[in-house]
């Protein structure tokens, strides 16, 4: 009954299931650009580590798009034997550079003589080039185009071979190897309901991969905030190249040299960060659902998970919790705090976990202390009248924190500790920082945030019916303004920007509307968004910093969620994320929708955040979050999200209910798919760690295991769960069909332990059922899973270990296994594991200091040896070959990992 009035309801709404957009691509006329006249280096200054000279524009200015800058400078670094830094920036040192606070530069101490890459210089016009000097290849060759570099538009192009293999620049919904004619990349963080494609979506990191075979991988990321268009074409005019178009912000590039692909996601990591280690818990099975509207219903779907034996480890709420859409506030009726206290403490009791949403924008009225609260400690953006700026945000119309301003941090901590206060609030374990692009209902320089109203207010039946309605979009609509809305247009407060030299970004420039035009889905730079107007407290402006305001909201968070829970490690999912975000934070995809399409999208994206945007904890809404999710859909999608880090089936407020009980059907494929997930925990635990200290993916595209291998260049529906698991999900609608990539060598079938010798060619594997997934192990390794799966992550703790080997093409294999306490971020006791096997001898060997909480197993109760029954080396193990585990011999335990041990077959 209420489900159909309340779809009836959101049906007429406009701000509910929106469809994905269609993106016209204005042209910017580059023919402009073709008397642009370049630059011309002088004073050049060598040192065995560094190169700087100075850059004088090479002509009349071309001034196409804003005013050519007439003096730069050139820096070149040879940071480390793998890194080299090339930056170009203004002499006066007004232009913007992204703050230390935002990504602290790495440090420099290489020499030009042992460095793997070579730099060389043009002085007249000015360009440079970049080899892997091992081979002379040339990776970036700016000879391409002339350097323009204006207040309001850089251009700089390399030229490229041709069909290069390019990765990464996300976030993005297209191919996951990225498309080398007429392609363009934006990057300007915005709303993006469906995921739209060849557009902007929600975050940005300016790092590409290049692959080129035997010749190596190497990476390149260009430090820059600010808007742009990122072309990559070859026309027979200009051949195969790449070129940055950006709004501002100076050129700063950062080589990785590879070689190896993993190498390269490594080195990467020491310029923006290593990925935060996240808890152990959070790999469990996550609920959410926009739309839960009462404690109880939350109860129930954490009750219904119980009833139909499906673990559930994480309940979420989203923002239907909140009186009247405001952050730290909980509807009085429909969550009542008493019984959400109940509902934390009953979770808690039984080892599960609670997570809440938060919006950016704070509810603009007088009687809600968060807002009184920041106004009086001067936390909101400002307009030009130094009144808090205004925009329109769930709650209504709303003032935007600051993330720059002195209080910000302490008072989003004092929100915090009432709110979320264990003992009198309600103790979450994680919280969810969402809209924060930031995503602002106001659509344009014109809009009056108190006049954001017309869209419907999803009132579904309360329940009791107390006939207060549920707050909609806006909550607090009015139909007339109360302030200026000129006056929020006018130009930025000056006094906060702090003089010259600063590099806090040029005065006097077109905020809104940037001649050269970033190819947004959602318009101008200022729609739907913070007003790029606005200058920060530092004396920056949004116009420079709105692709990092997520990003900022969300490092705030978990400085906050440390002092909550000092000792803990803190778990902030963020929705809008720029290169480094993963340093303390993780992120989910956005609105996906209930689609085929959406779920292959889940796989690309995931391949470039783990491995090349250094995020790995990341994940798509399972069975998708717009529209309505079909259940053979969904059953593929439970399989297929247990084999992708972060697991979180999510769905929008008028999608129908999808918990996976919701269908027999996919209550067993969630079943097989979590118990098999949580036998692999500490596996994919470690394969975490060692990101979080070394940069290796966790996740890994096939051609990162197998860059000589062309034909896994371009594969996006194949990948290594960790470096051992390769996953080949089902991907087309009502199919039971899949193509598998098997690459010249070993694999042994993950669910049968049958081997499977890999010709480098395609293999078709029908009937796959709706409860199964394939999945193979690559010979050479050696996994350790629990020998049984439980309820919850704690119970899973107290299983104890079955060691599988794997052996590869050359008899051999091993693996890795890192222990802690799971969840503490000073490890008082950690054990690294390593498991080798020659064909011969199998032997454990590493640190062993974690001996395991009361209850917690660390005992290896056998290791099964694939593909050895066969060939009778049975040794003293017990050969099984029972027909479904085919070839395996296994040496009974049990052993103890608190010391090394080995043993011959
Ligand atoms: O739709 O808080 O991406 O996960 O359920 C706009 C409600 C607001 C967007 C998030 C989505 C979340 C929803 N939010």
């Amino acid at each position: 009954m209420w489900l159909s009035s309340l779809l009836v309801l959101v049906a007429s709404s406009t701000v509910l299931a929106i469809p994905a957009p269609t993106i016209t691509r204005r042209q910017n006329s580059s023919s402009d650009l073709g008397s642009c006249p370049g630059y011309a280096a002088s004073n050049v200054v060598k040192t065995d580590s560094s190169l700087t000279a100075d850059l004088t524009l090479a002509g009349s200015a071309c001034n196409v798009y804003s005013d050519d800058l007439q003096d730069l400078k050139l820096l070149v670094e040879y940071q480390s034997d793998q890194r080299l830094h090339v930056k170009v920036y203004d002499a006066g040192l007004n232009v913007f550079q992204v703050q230390e606070s935002i990504i602290p530069r790495p440090k420099s101490g290489g020499s030009s003589s042992s460095a793997a890459l070579q730099f060389d210089l043009v002085e007249k016009p000015f360009s440079f080039t970049v080899k892997r000097k091992e081979n002379g290849e040339v990776l970036f060759d700016t000879s391409a185009a002339q350097l323009v570099f204006e207040t309001q538009y850089v251009r700089l192009r390399t030229k490229l071979p041709d069909n290069p293999n390019l990765y990464g620049l996300g976030e993005h919904s297209d191919s996951f190897r990225l498309t080398t004619q007429n392609y363009q990349r934006v990057l300007w963080n915005t709303e993006s309901p469906n995921l739209p494609k060849n557009t902007n979506l929600y975050g940005t990191h300016p790092v590409y991969f290049d692959h080129r075979g035997d010749k190596g991988t190497h990476g390149v990321f260009l430090l820059n905030s600010n808007g742009m268009n990122v072309n990559i074409n070859n026309t027979a005019e200009d051949g195969q190249y790449l070129e940055y178009n950006t709004v501002g912000g100076i050129i700063d590039l950062y080589f990785l040299a590879g070689k190896q692909p993993a190498d390269v996601s490594s080195q990467y990591a020491e310029v923006v960060g290593h990925s935060a280690m996240f808890p152990y818990w959070t790999f469990g099975f996550h609920q959410c659902k926009y739309g839960y509207w009462d404690v109880n219903m939350v109860a129930e779907v954490v009750g219904n998970y119980s009833t139909a034996g499906i673990p559930l480890e994480v309940m979420w709420t989203d923002i239907d919790y909140m009186d009247l859409r405001q952050d730290f506030t909980e509807d009085p009726e429909r969550f009542d705090l008493h019984k959400m206290r109940e509902l934390v403490d009953t979770l808690h009791s039984r080892d599960q976990r609670y997570v809440l949403i938060l919006d950016p924008g704070i509810h603009y009225i007088t009687n809600y202390t968060t807002y009184t609260s920041g106004h009086e400690q001067g936390v909101f953006l400002k307009a030009a009248d130094g009144s808090d700026w205004l925009g329109s945000q769930w709650a209504g119309v709303v003032a935007w924190p600051d993330w720059f301003a002195q209080n910000t941090q302490q008072w989003w901590s004092d929100q915090f500790s009432t709110f979320y206060n264990a003992d009198t609030g309600i103790d979450i374990d994680g919280i969810w920082v969402d809209m924060n692009e930031a995503s602002n209902f106001c659509d344009s320089t014109t809009c009056n945030p108190y006049n954001k109203g017309g869209a419907p207010i999803p009132t579904h039946p309360p329940r009791p019916n107390t006939g207060r309605p549920i707050p909609g979009f806006p909550a607090d609509f009015q139909p007339s303004g109360t302030r200026d809305v000129e006056a929020r247009r006018a130009e930025p407060l000056y006094p906060r920007q702090s003089g010259t030299g600063s590099s806090k970004g040029l005065p006097n420039r077109e905020w809104f509307f940037p001649k050269y035009h970033i190819n947004s889905h959602n318009g101008d730079l200022p729609d739907f968004t913070i007003f790029t107007n606005l200058s920060n407290a530092d004396g920056t402006m949004q116009y420079d910093t709105h692709n990092f305001y997520g990003h900022m909201m969300a490092h705030t968070t978990q400085a906050t969620m440390l002092t909550r829970r000092p000792e803990l490690r803190p778990f902030v999912l963020t929705r809008s994320t720029f290169a480094g975000s993963g340093r303390k934070v993780t992120h989910w995809f956005g609105d996906n929708a209930s689609d085929w399409e959406h779920y292959r999208v889940s796989i690309r994206q995931m391949l470039a955040f783990v491995s090349m945007h250094q995020m790995p904890m990341v994940g798509s809404d399972v069975c998708g979050f717009n529209g309505d999710a079909d259940e053979f859909m969904c059953a593929r999608w439970a399989l297929l999200g247990a084999f992708q880090p972060f697991y979180r089936n999510h769905a929008e407020l008028s999608s129908r209910q999808q918990e996976f009980y919701q269908w027999p059907r996919v209550a067993e494929a969630g079943k097989k798919a979590i118990d098999t997930r949580y036998k692999l925990m500490d596996y994919a635990y470690t394969a975490l760690y060692y990101q979080t200290t070394d940069g290796t993916p966790m996740i890994n595209p096939v051609f990162f295991l197998y860059p000589n291998d062309e034909n896994t260049f371009g594969i996006q529906e194949q990948w290594f769960y960790g470096d051992a698991l390769l996953v080949s999900p089902v991907t087309t609608d009502y199919s039971d069909t899949v193509t598998i990539y098997f690459p010249e060598d070993t694999f042994y079938d993950y669910w049968t332990y049958e081997k499977v010798v890999g010709q480098g060619q395609n293999v078709t594997r029908s009937g796959v059922q709706y409860n199964e997934i394939p999945v193979h192990i690559r010979g050479g390794t050696i996994i350790p899973q629990r020998a049984n799966s439980a309820n919850t992550t704690k119970l899973l703790r107290q299983q104890d270990f079955v060691i599988l080997v794997a052996p590869g093409s050359d008899g051999n294999a091993k693996g890795r296994l890192y222990l802690d306490d799971g969840e503490s971020i000073e490890q008082p006791a950690i054990s690294e594991i390593a498991f080798a096997w020659d064909g011969k001898t199998f032997s454990c060997t590493g640190s062993f200091a974690y001996g395991g909480a009361q209850g917690e197993s660390i005992t290896v109760d056998k290791v099964i040896f694939l593909g050895l029954g066969s060939s009778g080396a049975g040794g003293n193990g017990t050969q099984t070959g029972n027909g479904t585990q085919a070839g395996t011999v296994e040496k009974q335990g049990p052993w103890k990992l608190d010391g090394e041990f080995s043993f011959t077959l």
